[in-house]
């Protein structure tokens, strides 16, 4: 990052390194080249952000908890990506992130912005169906990307993210990630995860898009007793513990980053496999809404530019490029 970092962040680096210790005043000072006073006001501003520090009057300061917070100090030092979160906006309480990043984005935020925020009071879902964000439980999280795809090639941008956390979720957590078309993650037919994209386009070209992702984390079964239209479930639910989210915002920002350079360099045909590998819907018969219609039939696959191929009853294959997918019967 071209920028420096801020003192107060190179103060914790400091702590974090000898976080059995206490690290006196007067050496801390000298070694950031700063006053005592500066450092208890650096000290002042940590603890604020929910840093837990002890002072002794004689040994000095010592740190003694990191926040369960999303917060840049304990995200931007950890980044290895070119551009993704590279901005990274961090909001205690917002209505909803990709409000948030639209808005950065019509004032010329670049590619790659991220909006994190620990709760979300509108937080919402495709057809502005609510989104259910209980405070620092979840990960509520937008990025923009601006790159210059024609409108038509930018939808599957969606898929390229449901990969990027179904990929994070199976290697790192051990899941049985799946991905219900388009915008879905699911662990055995409960979702844990949605996708919402909002694109801004020109005729011929995509401005930008914000794709916000909401992962239930920590969420207990009474954070989320919706009713929703589909069941749904938490990581912690799941592995029966506590999960770190910000160790979980870093991997996936990293794995999101790498596929989607793939996609954009290689085309949707890059994905396509592993996107029908962990597909919860292929080889079965679905119901899928879209507005007043309804297609059932069986899933066989996408298209090489990422719409859904189905075949109905009839026989006819059909391509679906969104829609809302209802119900999923295993064929017999
Ligand atoms: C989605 O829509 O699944 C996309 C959700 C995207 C949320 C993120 S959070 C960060 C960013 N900022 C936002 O404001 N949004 C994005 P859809 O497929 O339409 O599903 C919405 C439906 O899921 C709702 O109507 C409920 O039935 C159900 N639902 C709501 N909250 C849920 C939750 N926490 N877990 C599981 N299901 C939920």
């Amino acid at each position: 990052m071209a920028e420096q970092a801020p003192t107060h962040w190179h103060l914790l680096g400091i702590l974090k390194e000898n976080q059995r210790n206490y690290c006196s005043g007067p050496a801390l000072a000298s070694q950031l080249s700063i006053s005592r006073t500066s450092i208890w006001k650096h000290i002042q501003k940590l603890r604020s952000a929910g840093y837990s520090i002890h002072s002794h009057p004689r040994l000095g300061y010592q740190l003694i908890a990191v926040p369960d917070l999303l917060l840049p100090e304990e995200i931007i030092p950890h980044l290895k990506t070119s551009a993704f979160a590279r901005t990274y906006v961090h909001i205690f309480e917002v209505g909803s992130t990709n409000d948030h990043a639209l808005s950065l984005a019509s004032h010329g935020a670049p590619h790659g912005t991220v909006v994190v925020a620990e709760q979300q009071t509108k937080g919402r879902g495709r057809l502005r169906r609510p989104w259910e964000s209980a405070p620092h439980h979840g990960i509520y999280l937008s990025i923009i990307l601006r790159s210059p795809l024609p409108p038509d090639q930018a939808p599957p941008s969606t898929q390229v993210a449901a990969l990027a956390l179904a990929k994070v979720l199976r290697r790192d957590y051990e899941l049985p990630a799946t991905i219900k078309w388009p915008n879905d993650i699911l662990i055995e037919n409960r979702k844990v995860a949605g996708i919402l994209t909002e694109i801004q386009s020109d005729q011929d070209l995509v401005r930008f898009m914000v794709i916000g992702i909401g992962i239930n984390v920590n969420h207990t079964a009474s954070d989320l007793r919706g009713p929703f239209r589909y069941p749904a479930t938490s990581l912690a639910r799941e592995l029966q513990h506590h999960v770190e989210r910000q160790g979980l915002l870093l991997t996936f920002i990293h794995q999101f980053e790498a596929d989607y350079r793939r996609f954009l360099a290689q085309g949707f045909e890059a994905i396509r496999c592993e996107l029908e590998e962990a597909s919860a819907i292929l080889g079965k018969t679905v119901k899928i809404t879209r507005g007043q219609e309804d297609f059932s039939g069986k899933a066989l696959g996408f298209t090489s530019q990422g719409a859904l191929r189905l075949l109905t009853r009839e026989g006819k294959e059909i391509i679906v490029w969104v829609g809302d997918v209802s119900q999923v019967e295993t064929d017999l």
